[in-house]
């Protein structure tokens, strides 16, 4: 019989009151150091990559059999069933290294994940009240603390905007690892989250915020509304590399009537684009859907 890995009724219960869960094991940290290994070399070749002329370097799940082994990992999709439900599409993913110096990423919220451009790149088509459709699971593909700029997350900020994700923001390479207003080194990789605030003076609360201090290997979900951010990685030789794996509910429209879209300046076209369909089945047809890597190859 298939083994389990949903969330216990009491970590659903953590989950719904602070807007994350976790962490929990993927890999030993050992396992994990040496898919990463493998990994990194297999980013270099782009010629398969769904966007190969782009150096964001989203979705390459869609190409590397280790990330889409990944992706489709009971040990990780049965916990973000558990919340999403039985139907999910992995829909995004992409890396967030923070090598030593850089700034730290402004507290943010996201849902449909216009990302400054105007355009939502997610549309739910049968939304429940309190009951989150998107979600990511961020993994640690190196040892993630305070120092190096861990992921941090604001308990039940889920419930409140404190920014409005709709604002069109314009995108200045000339922000990147400058000091804030504020006098700190922190922002959106030539964003400002300043600019989405509903309260341009409003400051959150430092001290309330949880550190995921986490293994490589282990790994967190939690939804994009939830408040969250990191410091800068303050140290002088250590980078951290993190994975971050979105998935929804197959009710969402993914990227719907859109043939591209603008990102960190760079224009992606979606011609190579598809979502993933991680567990259960499809009954929508909303999306371009594919099935994981593992189930598509054909019989011997
Ligand atoms: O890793 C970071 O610093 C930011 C990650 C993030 O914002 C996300 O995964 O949505
Ligand atoms: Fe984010």
């Amino acid at each position: 019989m298939a083994k389990h890995f949903y969330l216990s009724d009491d970590e659903k219960k953590s989950f719904y009151e602070n807007g994350f869960a976790g962490p929990f094991t993927l890999f030993e940290p050992e396992e994990m150091t040496e898919i990463w290994n493998e990994v990194r070399l297999d980013l270099l070749d782009t010629s398969n990559a769904p966007f190969p002329d782009s150096r964001l370097n989203y979705d390459r799940h869609l190409d590397i059999p280790n990330l889409n082994r990944i992706i489709s990992d009971p040990r990780l999709v049965d916990k973000i069933s558990s919340i999403l439900g039985p139907d999910v599409l992995s829909w995004r993913t992409e890396w967030f290294p923070k090598y030593p110096g850089d700034e730290g990423t402004d507290w943010h919220q996201a849902e449909s994940f216009v990302e400054f451009e105007g355009t939502e790149k997610l549309e739910p088509t049968a939304a429940v009240e309190g009951q989150p459709w998107e979600l990511t699971a961020w993994i640690a593909m190196t040892k993630t603390n305070k120092a190096n700029g861990c992921l941090k997350l604001m308990p039940g900020s889920h419930r409140t905007w404190y920014f409005d994700e709709k604002r069109n923001v314009v995108f200045d390479p000339d922000n990147i690892n400058k000091l804030n207003e504020r006098g700190e080194k922190s922002g959106f990789y030539g964003y400002d989250y300043d600019d989405l605030k509903l309260d341009r003076n409003w400051v959150p609360d430092e001290s309330k915020a949880v550190h995921m201090e986490i293994e490589p290997g282990q790994f967190f979900i939690f939804t994009s509304r939830c408040m969250h951010g990191s410091n800068p990685n303050s140290t002088t030789d250590d980078t951290r590399f993190a994975w971050a794996t979105r998935f929804v509910p197959t009710h969402v429209k993914v990227y719907d009537g859109q043939d591209s879209f603008h990102h960190f300046g760079e224009v992606l076209p979606l011609d190579r684009y598809s979502t993933v369909l991680v567990a259960g089945e499809d009954r929508y047809g909303h999306n371009r859907v594919r099935m994981p890597m593992r189930e598509a190859a054909p019989a011997e």
